[in-house]
C-alpha cells in the first residue's frame, strides 16, 4: 500500500455537537466511545455528570467537537440543579448539530422534556443507547416510529455506547451534516478542559461510584493545588460534603475508604496525564455549597 492511502483522509468539515439528552442514557460513555478516551465521567447513578465536556475526534473527513452535557433535569432542588440546566441550554447554543440520546424501548416525560430544550431549528440526530439491553430486538422498529413522532430527526442510529456496537456508523452518519471548514482543534487535542479539571472529575467519579446513594449529590472536589514538575503532577484535592456526618462516611474506618477511592482515581489521572501523579486529599465542610450560588461559582460551575 502506498503511503497516502494509509494516511488519514482530509478534514474537509467542522462542527460542534453538542450531546443531549435525560440523565443516565450514556451520553459520558457515547463521548468517551468516540473519543476512544476516558475524558468524562460515568456512574451508575442519574445526574453523574455536572459541567459541559469537550471531546474532539476526528472521523470520515470530519472534525467533531462534541459537548458532553449533565442530563436534563425536570426537578429543581437548589441552585446545583439549575446549572446543570444552564450548563445544557449554554451548550446547545450555536451548535452545528445535537445528538439526542435515549435508551432503547425507553421514553418517558423526562425523556420529553430534555427534547423541548433543543432549539425548534437545530439539527438533531438521534441516537438510540443501550440497544444490548434490548431482549426483543424487534422492539426497535416501533420504537424508532414512536420517536419519529416526536421530532423530525436528520438521522436515526441505534447502538451501544458501553460496547462499541455500530458507535462508528454513527459517526459516519454524522460527518455529512457538518459544515464544510477547517479543522478548529490540533490533531493530538482530545479536550478543552485542563488536567486540572480532569483530576477533579476523575476523583468525583470515584466518590460517586464507592459511596452510598444518596451521598453522592452533595459531593463536590476543589483542586486547591495542582503542580507539575517534570512528568510529576502534584494535586492536593478537597471533597466538600454538605453535612459533617457525611465527612466520617467519605473518609471511612482507619481512613479506609478515602485511601481507596483517591488511589483509584489516581490510577486514572496517570493513564491519561501520562506521567505520575502525587494525589493528596483531604473532606471539607461546606454546609449547604449546592444552593449557594457563590460557593458553586468558586467551584466551577457555570
Ligand atoms: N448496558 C449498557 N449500559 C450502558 C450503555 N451506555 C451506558 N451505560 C451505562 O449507563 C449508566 C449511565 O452512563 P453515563 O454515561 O454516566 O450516562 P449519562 O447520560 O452521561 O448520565 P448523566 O451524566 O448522569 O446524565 C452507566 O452505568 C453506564 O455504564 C450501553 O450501551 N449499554
Ligand atoms: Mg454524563
Amino acid at each position: 500500500m502506498s503511503e497516502r492511502s494509509e494516511s488519514a483522509p482530509e478534514i474537509s468539515r467542522a462542527g460542534f455537537v453538542a450531546i443531549v439528552g435525560r440523565p443516565n442514557v450514556g451520553k459520558s460513555t457515547l463521548l468517551n466511545r468516540l473519543v476512544g478516551q476516558k475524558i468524562s465521567i460515568v456512574s451508575s447513578k442519574a445526574q453523574t455528570t455536572r459541567h459541559r465536556v469537550t471531546g474532539i475526534v476526528a472521523a470520515h473527513g470530519a472534525q467533531f467537537v462534541f459537548v458532553d452535557t449533565p442530563g436534563f433535569q425536570t426537578r429543581h432542588r437548589n441552585a446545583l440543579n439549575r446549572a446543570m440546566n444552564r450548563a445544557v441550554a449554554n451548550a446547545l447554543a450555536g451548535v452545528d448539530l445535537v445528538f439526542f440520546v435515549v435508551e432503547a424501548g425507553r421514553f418517558g416525560d423526562e425523556d420529553r422534556a430534555a427534547l423541548a430544550v433543543i432549539p425548534p431549528d437545530a439539527r438533531v440526530a438521534l441516537v438510540i443507547n443501550k440497544v444490548d439491553l434490548l431482549a426483543d430486538k424487534r422492539r426497535l422498529l416501533p420504537f424508532i416510529d414512536q420517536l419519529r413522532a416526536e421530532r423530525d430527526f436528520a438521522e436515526i442510529v441505534p447502538l451501544s455506547a458501553e460496547r462499541g456496537h455500530n458507535c462508528d456508523e454513527l459517526l459516519e452518519a454524522a460527518a455529512p451534516l457538518l459544515p464544510e471548514g477547517a479543522p478548529m482543534f490540533g490533531e493530538d487535542e482530545i479536550t478543552d478542559r485542563s488536567e486540572r479539571f480532569l483530576a477533579a472529575e476523575f476523583l468525583r467519579e470515584k466518590l460517586f461510584r464507592l459511596l452510598g446513594d444518596e451521598l453522592p449529590y452533595g459531593l463536590a472536589v476543589e483542586i486547591e493545588k495542582f503542580d507539575t514538575e517534570g512528568e510529576l503532577r502534584r494535586i492536593h484535592a478537597a471533597v466538600i460534603v454538605d453535612k459533617p456526618a457525611h465527612k466520617a462516611m467519605v473518609i471511612g474506618k482507619g481512613g479506609e475508604k478515602l485511601k481507596r477511592v483517591a488511589s483509584e482515581a489516581r490510577v486514572e489521572m496517570e493513564r491519561l496525564f501520562g506521567g505520575k501523579v502525587f494525589l493528596e486529599t483531604w473532606v471539607k465542610v461546606k454546609s449547604g455549597w449546592a444552593d449557594d450560588e457563590r460557593a458553586l461559582k468558586s467551584l466551577g460551575y457555570e
